[in-house]
């Protein structure tokens, strides 16, 4: 750790203010170089503890920047993980206000339920579809609290991985009944089909994905408890809206699952 306590707080307490209030800023490396990785999720973890403090309970966890397509987009080179809180959650085809986001974008995502604990390190693709109950197609809204939605991976991590909004619907099924690599998506934006993929796109299966977020977790010794809904990461690059815009994902033999901004 590079940075002290009362800078992690003061950043935490930043970056929150810039979600809760849907303005951007300057990304904290620019005024902290040498932080490091433990800084960052430390950070992160304040944000989290914040919103505990006034009475918001942790509903999931994610892993972002899991595919070549994403890693491109943003410029990095690792995945990220982070967490969804209660107030994220939207109802399937209900309204994502944009006046309480800054910048948003959508991207599709296979959604991981699980029905064991999933513990690292060594945690695998085949420890992960033992452990998991259902999957399900999810869209995640993300929204840099960054300029331009510019950064490098420390800023993005203390920003709880740019999460913002997430909707899950469609079917679910167990994961025997789904060849997660081959599986298709349609990504479509007022009727337009706007991004395309597979699921092997997320690391060659995105079980890998959550075996990561379970070996990260191991590392801080923690784990993935049971019952845990896990967005395993953007399968295609994110797409831009605006108010007026309705995206629908196809996910398939999963069904679709969809929003309207407003
Ligand atoms: C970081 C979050 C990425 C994903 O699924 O790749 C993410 C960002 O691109 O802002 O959630
Ligand atoms: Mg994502």
């Amino acid at each position: 750790m590079k940075l002290d306590r009362d800078t992690i707080a003061k950043l935490a307490a930043h970056l929150e203010h810039c979600e809760l209030e849907a303005r951007d800023t300057h990304k904290i490396t620019d005024d902290h170089p040498d932080m490091d990785w433990d800084d960052a999720y430390a950070i992160q973890d304040a944000v989290r503890q914040r919103k505990i403090a006034r009475g918001h309970r942790i509903v999931g966890l994610k892993a972002g920047l899991t595919s070549h397509a994403k890693m491109k987009q943003m410029g990095v080179t690792a995945p990220v993980f982070g967490y969804l809180a209660d107030y994220f959650t939207v109802s399937e085809g209900a309204e994502v206000k944009c006046a309480e986001l800054i910048h948003p974008k959508v991207e599709p995502e296979i959604v991981f339920v699980t029905k064991a604990a999933l513990t690292g390190p060594g945690c695998h693709i085949g420890a992960v579809l033992a452990a998991t109950d259902f999957i399900m197609p999810g869209i995640e809204v993300i929204d840099s609290r960054y300029r331009d939605f510019k950064f490098d991976l420390k800023s993005v991590i203390a920003d709880n991985t740019s999460a913002s909004r997430y909707v899950v619907g469609g079917r679910i099924q167990p994961p025997s009944e789904v060849d997660l690599r081959t599986v298709g998506v349609v990504l479509e934006k007022n009727g337009v089909p706007v991004a395309f993929g597979a699921g092997a796109a997320v690391l060659g299966h995105p079980a890998a994905a959550v075996a990561m977020l379970a070996n990260h977790l191991g590392a801080r010794g923690q784990e993935i408890p049971a019952g845990t809904l896990i967005l395993s990461g953007g399968i295609t690059e994110a797409v831009a809206v605006a108010p007026g815009d309705h995206v629908n994902l196809r996910m398939q033999g999963l069904g679709s699952v969809s929003l309207r901004f407003v």
